[in-house]
């Protein structure tokens, strides 16, 4: 396969180049930010850990929640996949270390160059205690919830205790992450944002993951969606594969593209991840592909106000208590 260019080949438009430049200048929270952070040096070094939250010696992650500068913190370290392109360079440039030799079989430590050793950080600061119990290790249940559950069960409780978006929305305005943008399709209707999703290091497509995040704010959930928003659906589909391919180079054939039900964050937003790559969420309790979504509506518009859906809820999520609650569970 040809070699992974982290570099845009491509840009939605001009215009949103040279939007992105400006953002690049003035933007407090995108790489402007991360230069004035890494020349601060390690704004973790006060980090004092609470509690291990949750690890895992297969996927190589640990979630922490700790206190940085007095405020409450969860810190994600997880390690990289080792590239291909990287080896001749891992095995010139590093020290080795023999553990144990057998016959013809021996074991090293190999110190690799610092630069191909990196650990992915993700920070959330300050975070509320729903983000600690999100990343929390918990037993799963399944929750089945008819429309009727939605409207007196789901809609109230997300109205009051979903994960704040701002994100999303520094995104679609453009105060942060302008420059790691993808494609737009700046339509208000129609169009969407596409960028690299914030867990992947976009360091090899093999576990490739971004998110479309559409510019519509008054659509959180599969459950809002009717036959009228077919035409935003099938634009994301078509233009996120389309960007992908011309991208990083992935045809459609090797892709997974879906929606989360529940979500974290409730503004509509598509997952697209390489096939083969087992991203958190991506089981059948919780992903509804987007080729279905879009075949469900045309097939009956009003389809996902009428089903019953299925999904899994940890232990400690305030919405199972209430399906408890409610004697629904
Ligand atoms: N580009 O600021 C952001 C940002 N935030 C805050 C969230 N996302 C962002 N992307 C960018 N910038 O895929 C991404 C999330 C997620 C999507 C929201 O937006 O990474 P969702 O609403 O369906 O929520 O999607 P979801 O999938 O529950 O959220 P999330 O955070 O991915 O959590 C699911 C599970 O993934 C977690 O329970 C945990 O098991 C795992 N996970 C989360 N973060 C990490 C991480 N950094 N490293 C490894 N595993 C992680």
């Amino acid at each position: 396969p040809p070699a992974f260019d982290p570099q845009p080949k491509h840009w939605g438009s001009k215009k949103l180049l040279k939007k992105a430049k400006r953002a690049r200048a003035d933007n407090e929270n995108g790489r402007g930010e991360a230069e004035k952070e890494s020349e601060r040096g390690n704004a973790l070094s006060g980090f004092l850990t609470t509690a291990v939250l949750r690890d895992s010696a297969r996927e190589k992650n640990i979630f922490i929640h700790g206190k940085l500068a007095d405020q409450e913190a969860v810190v994600i370290l997880e390690k990289t996949p080792i590239r291909e392109d990287t080896l001749a360079e891992i095995f010139s440039d590093s020290r080795l270390k023999l553990d144990m030799k057998n016959d013809i079989y021996s074991t090293y430590w190999l110190q690799a160059p610092p630069h191909l050793n990196e650990i992915k950080t993700t920070v959330v600061c300050p975070a509320t205690e729903k983000h600690v119990n999100k990343y929390k290790h918990q037993e799963s249940f399944l929750v089945e919830e008819t429309w009727d559950d939605y409207q007196s069960i789901t809609l109230p409780y997300i109205q009051e205790q979903s994960f704040s978006v701002q994100w999303v929305h520094n995104i679609l305005e453009k105060k942060a992450e302008a420059e790691r943008i993808v494609f737009e399709d700046p339509d208000p209707e129609a169009g969407f944002v596409l960028l690299p999703d914030f867990k992947w290091d976009q360091k090899q497509v093999d576990d490739l993951y971004l998110i479309a995040i559409t510019h519509k704010k008054d659509i959180g959930c599969l459950r809002d969606l009717t036959s009228d928003h077919l035409p935003l659906l099938q634009n994301i589909f078509q233009k996120g594969k389309e960007a992908i391919l011309q991208r990083y180079n992935l045809p459609a054939s090797k892709l997974r593209v879906y929606l989360h039900y529940q979500p974290s964050y409730y503004h509509l937003h598509v997952h697209f991840t390489k096939l083969g790559y087992e991203a958190p969420g991506c089981g059948v309790e919780r992903a509804h592909l987007l080729a279905d979504v879009i075949q469900n509506l045309q097939s009956d518009p009003q389809y996902y106000k009428t089903r019953t859906l299925y999904f899994p809820l940890r232990a400690d999520n305030g919405l199972l208590g209430r399906f408890k609650e409610a004697g629904r569970l």
